[in-house]
């Protein structure tokens, strides 16, 4: 036995896995109270959509019950909530919003 192991010196490289950060569903939900304008004027201040776009979303909730308005970082997610959660109850309307992992 000469003691030679064979390992030859070369490096391996672990590989990393790079992970892409878990987002979250900003949904609105539907009741029967508040006004159908409110909830078009929340879409349009709050994820920056267009009139027609906000009308469409809308109707989509007051005929499914719910809709995803948008997709967004965990962060992001919680600050539309607040946003909407304060600006229906100053408002007093009944109107909710939650988030939910993708
Ligand atoms: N259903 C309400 C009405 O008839 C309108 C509405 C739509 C309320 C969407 C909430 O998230 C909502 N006035």
């Amino acid at each position: 036995d000469d003691g030679d192991d064979g390992d030859l010196g070369v490096a391996l490289q672990t590989r990393t896995r790079t992970k892409r950060p878990p987002m979250y569903k900003v949904m609105l939900l539907n009741d029967d109270y508040t006004p159908m304008e409110f909830v078009v004027h929340i879409l349009e201040r709050f994820f920056g959509m267009t009139h027609a776009e906000s009308f469409e979303i809308m109707l989509t909730v007051h005929k499914k019950g719910l809709a995803v308005v948008g997709v967004f970082s965990h962060e992001i997610a919680e600050t539309k909530v607040t946003q909407v959660m304060d600006f229906a109850r100053r408002h007093q309307h009944p109107l909710q919003c939650t988030m939910e992992k993708e």
